[in-house]
């Protein structure tokens, strides 16, 4: 079945199958956890939902959708520590939203205003990164001052699959290798840079192996599966804590959505593999673990639904109740002091939203 897929999901690290029963055995005491995870993860779904719907109907701006991969999400955010430092790319929902980003922060900042990164909890991590790559290296600017001061704090780096190709990941990572800082990579690969599959971003079997050169540990562990992927992630920090230096973690998983709202996947992907990838997601797995260990039923599924999807509403109704910011706005927070040509754009626009 993964072979139709080409997903090495046989040689990765797991627990949880694809049907939820159990490859290795899971220690009771973890089951709270796995609920949590359980309940994080439906309502990051349903939020999800909502927010490619709120940009179909022509309420919100270009969105990334985090479909089928809930699971990395939500094991990265679980594994980290409050004040762990987490520099995320632009499909990090999940994470954010463990970290305490609320939903209307993250519907603010994807309705294209910038105050939805002014994050009012875990105000040290960082803010989206758009550009492919580039919060790797501020990663590792952010573990070298926790090196330096002597902090016991790690950074938690995620990028996708694409962004394991470029320049800026494979520096950073050189870097955390040769200063042994305490930080930890994690590649969601998620089988496509928008219409590139994986086969054709590089010539490594595995992108885990990346790390080898760099001296450090690389490890692939299925995406899908949310124990997994918290497990493998928790140790990594915890390591990178002790000071014994970074990992790569490769999480495997597949993109069930678009690239983002603005793509339309179609084109480029048989619809054969999507339906494949669907038998693998990470939500259906974790129901039916919990199902079958008597911690979870259908009426506990339905008024947590409702309760997700009345969080969502509320955040919802916030964001298209808040007034945007004027024009001249985009030039604040810019520069402590403007440009001249910054200065006098500035000075036009404010002119005219006067006049
Ligand atoms: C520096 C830079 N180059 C190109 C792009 C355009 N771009 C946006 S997303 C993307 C693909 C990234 O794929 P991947 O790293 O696998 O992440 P995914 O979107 O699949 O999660 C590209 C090339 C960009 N945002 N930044
Ligand atoms: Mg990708």
């Amino acid at each position: 079945m993964y072979q139709a897929l080409k997903l090495p999901l046989d040689q990765c690290h797991r627990f949880i199958n694809a049907d939820g029963t159990l490859k290795h055995t899971i220690d009771e005491q973890e089951f709270p956890l796995l609920l949590e995870c359980y309940k994080a993860m439906m309502q990051i779904r349903i939020f999800d939902k909502k927010c490619v719907s709120l940009q179909r109907t022509g309420r919100f701006g270009t969105y990334p959708s985090v479909l089928g991969m809930e699971a990395i999400g939500i094991g990265v955010g679980k594994a980290m520590e409050e004040e762990d430092v987490f520099v995320p790319y632009y499909r990090d929902q999940a994470t954010q939203m463990l970290r305490g980003v609320s939903l209307y922060e993250i519907l603010m900042y994807w309705g294209g205003d910038e105050r939805g990164a002014d994050y009012q909890n875990c105000r040290q991590d960082l803010p989206n990164c758009v550009p492919i790559a580039t919060q790797c290296t501020h990663a590792a600017g952010v573990a070298s001052s926790f090196k330096i001061r002597k902090e016991k704090r790690v950074a938690v780096c995620s990028l996708g699959d694409g962004a394991s190709s470029k320049g800026d990941f494979m520096e950073s990572l050189n870097l955390a290798g040769t200063w042994k800082l305490p930080m930890v990579f994690v590649i969601n690969n998620n089988q496509w840079a928008i219409s590139v599959p994986r086969h054709l971003q590089s010539g490594a079997e595995r992108l885990a192996d990346k790390a080898i050169g760099a001296g450090m540990p690389g490890e692939q562990v299925d995406g899908n599966d949310v124990y997994a992927v918290y497990r493998a992630v928790k140790r990594a920090v915890d390591r990178a804590r002790a000071g014994k230096g970074p990992a790569l973690i490769e999480a495997i998983s597949y993109r069930l959505c678009d690239h983002t709202t603005a793509d339309d996947a179609s084109r480029y992907r048989a619809n054969e593999e999507l339906e494949k990838a669907w038998e693998f997601e990470p939500v259906k797995r974790l129901r039916a673990l919990l199902e079958n260990k008597g911690l979870w039923n259908e009426s506990q599924e339905l008024a947590w639904a409702e309760h997700c999807q009345a969080n969502t509403d509320k955040a919802v109704e916030l964001f298209l109740n808040t007034e945007a910011q004027p024009p001249h706005a985009m030039f604040d927070h810019l520069y402590a002091e403007l440009p001249t040509q910054l200065e006098e754009q500035y000075a036009t626009l404010l002119a005219r939203h006067h006049a």
